[in-house]
């Protein structure tokens, strides 16, 4: 039986949450950056310059359909058997370019999202794309994304120009998105230019590894900051199974107060709760990229049932038999449910 057939016997929908597009407007602005070379950041030559330059049957596949919100995406979708996409701009997004083409960049992929989203309501949902750079104009977007154009959440792809999100400068951010009360889904980029050098070196820089090494460590800045503290009910969801810190928990909280307790970094300051308690009630884990039972089972144990939710990473891992192996979970249909459907209807308010 193919996923699709499967649809008309199941007892859920199938939600996809890490779902990639790309403006041709904006693709064409990174690719005169890589051509002309006027833009130095190693992570965005790196990947981009790949992407744009090489001319490989994966290359060709997925800047296709970055470019689609119509019938090559649905007709994908339709073939692995997911019913809806969660569409965010894809990395790095607007947050290579200078501040004035961001925030121009955001709000016109965000208007070509939500025209999409328009078209194929019981298909599309969309994040909203901002630009860090400019954290007021940002929080602005934000709310136009949510109030005027029906969107469920802000898109960030990782750091901007070097910079995370727990420099307070960006906290007009968090207050945009918690007021609003819509997550902020926190997606990797290439690392930034002060990490990336032994993983760039090796080859580790993209989604293999350094994805994950820059944005796991961004989520921990985030906590350690005290950003949970000051906005309590700010949702933050994070792909690739939580970029690993799942994992971590055990020795982030005993490490976490060690070190707090020697004061031995102004950085680190007391904060209210564990950094394993912010992990399992300020955020959300997909399983984007990680279609594999042992770490999706031991995510929902140690985080919760209602924490896990599905994601299939389109275009970039666009393989259909990872449904099959999210159906084969040794899970109820109830938690099935909560996996593919419910948990993303309760986070992104859908
Ligand atoms: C890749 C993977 C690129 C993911 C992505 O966005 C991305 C890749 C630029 O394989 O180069 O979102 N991913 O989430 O795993
Ligand atoms: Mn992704």
């Amino acid at each position: 039986m193919t996923n699709q057939a499967a649809g008309a016997a199941r007892a859920y929908l199938r939600i996809a949450t890490e779902e990639a597009f790309a403006p041709p407007e904006l693709i064409s602005m990174w690719r005169d950056m890589i051509d002309h070379g006027t833009c130095d950041d190693p992570g965005f030559v790196s990947m981009v310059g790949f992407y744009t330059a090489a001319r490989t049957e994966r290359t060709r596949f997925v800047f296709e359909r970055l470019q689609d919100l119509g019938d090559l995406r649905l007709a994908d979708m339709d073939a692995a058997g997911i019913d809806r996409q969660i569409i965010s701009l894809t990395a790095p997004g607007t947050q290579i370019l200078d501040t004035a083409d961001a925030v121009t960049m955001a709000r016109l992929a965000n208007d070509q999202l939500a025209e999409a989203c328009r078209a194929h309501p019981d298909r599309f949902s969309g994040l909203t794309a901002i630009a860090p750079q400019d954290p007021g104009s940002a929080a602005a977007e934000i709310e136009r994304g949510r109030r005027e154009l029906g969107f469920h959440g802000v898109i960030i792809n990782a750091h901007t120009h070097g910079e995370y999100l727990d420099d307070p400068k960006f906290w007009p951010i968090f207050e945009a998105a918690e007021a609003l009360d819509t997550p902020i889904y926190l997606h990797p980029s290439t690392p930034s230019r002060n990490m990336i050098g032994p993983l760039l070196e090796a080859g580790l820089d993209g989604a293999i590894y350094g994805f994950a090494v820059d944005t796991g460590m961004h989520v921990l800045r985030i906590i350690t900051a005290g950003v949970f503290d000051r906005f309590p009910s700010l949702r933050l969801v994070v792909g690739h199974l939580g970029e690993a810190l799942p994992f971590w928990l055990y020795r982030l909280d005993y490490m976490h107060a060690a070190t707090v307790r020697a004061r031995r970094y102004a950085t680190m300051k007391p904060i209210q709760r564990k950094p394993s308690e912010y992990l399992r009630e300020n955020v959300w884990i997909t399983s984007s990229g990680v279609a594999w039972a042992p770490a999706i089972m031991f995510c929902r144990e140690v985080l919760g049932p209602d924490r896990v939710l599905y994601a299939m990473d389109y275009p970039y891992q666009y393989v259909p038999d990872e449904v099959t192996a999210h159906e084969n979970l040794p899970l109820t249909v109830e938690e099935k449910a909560d996996l593919f459907q419910r948990n993303a209807q309760r986070v992104f308010c859908l």
